[in-house]
């Protein structure tokens, strides 16, 4: 039997072998992706999200959450390309320039997949040209993580070379890391701020306007 909510509490408490060996079961008994994606993975994924909001989750465990939703979501992937289901929105994530931190910028794109969103992963140290050519591709929401009270300006002048290309208006673009406040995105001119992982998705959601 198709064991939907096996693969949700498996998540949750991190068993990456059990949610892939639930996930194969699923496909096998041709059980719908989006029914895998949605009441198992993403399921799981909106109570580890909550449990990290509350504090009754600390980041080991949503690293160990976000391991067992990557070892589903390898299943899950190549399924979803043929079967046509859209992702809520497309977005980029990376550390800016100077910048070699990435545990919460993984964390974050863990949870953004685990959203719904598409999510490309631009990586450390990423040059203003690099976020100026995703918004190129049509990238909805470009998301920008600085750990550094160094590297905060890179935040600035990424969004600013958004500006000098001409192509602010056509994407947002959502800033944190840990010296980040609201105040300072509102002093580069972010569309949005976001203080942890868990709240990045609804922020997401909020700034492209999805469901
Ligand atoms: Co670095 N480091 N580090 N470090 N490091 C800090 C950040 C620091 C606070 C430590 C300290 O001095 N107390 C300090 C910064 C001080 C400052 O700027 N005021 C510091 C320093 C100084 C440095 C170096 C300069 C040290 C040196 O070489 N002298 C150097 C800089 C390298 C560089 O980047 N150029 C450096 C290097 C490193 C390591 C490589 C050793 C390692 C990074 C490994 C890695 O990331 N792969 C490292 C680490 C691990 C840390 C600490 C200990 C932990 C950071 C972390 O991963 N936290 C950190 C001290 C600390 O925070 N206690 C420190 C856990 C993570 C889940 O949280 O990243 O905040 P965080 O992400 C959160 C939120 O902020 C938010 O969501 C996440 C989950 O809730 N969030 C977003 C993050 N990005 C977001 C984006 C969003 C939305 C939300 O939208 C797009």
């Amino acid at each position: 039997m198709v064991d939907l909510e096996g693969i949700k509490e498996s998540l949750i408490k991190g068993d990456a072998n059990k949610v892939k060996e639930l996930v194969e079961a699923a496909v096998n008994e041709k059980t719908p992706v989006g029914d895998i994606l949605n009441q198992g993975l993403i399921a799981g994924m909106n109570v580890v999200g909550v449990r990290f909001k509350n504090n009754e989750f600390y980041v080991p465990e949503v690293l160990i959450a976000a391991r067992a939703m990557h070892a589903g979501m390898g299943i899950l992937e190549p399924l979803l390309k043929e079967s046509g289901i859209e992702p809520i929105g497309k977005v980029a994530v990376g550390t800016v320039k100077g910048d070699l931190h990435d545990i919460g910028k993984n964390l974050v794109i863990m949870m953004l997949k685990g959203g719904g969103f598409e999510v490309e992963d631009l990586g450390i140290d990423v040059p203003d040209e690099k976020f100026v050519e995703v918004a190129k591709k049509g990238t909805q929401l470009i998301g920008l993580s600085a750990l550094l009270t160094t590297t905060m300006p890179a935040m600035k002048t990424a969004i600013e070379a958004l500006k000098t290309a001409g192509l602010k208006d056509g994407v947002k673009v959502m800033i944190g890391g840990a010296p980040i406040t609201q105040a300072y995105a509102d002093e580069i001119g972010a569309d949005g701020y976001s203080p942890d992982a868990a709240s990045a998705v609804d922020k997401a959601k909020e700034l492209i306007g999805a469901k």
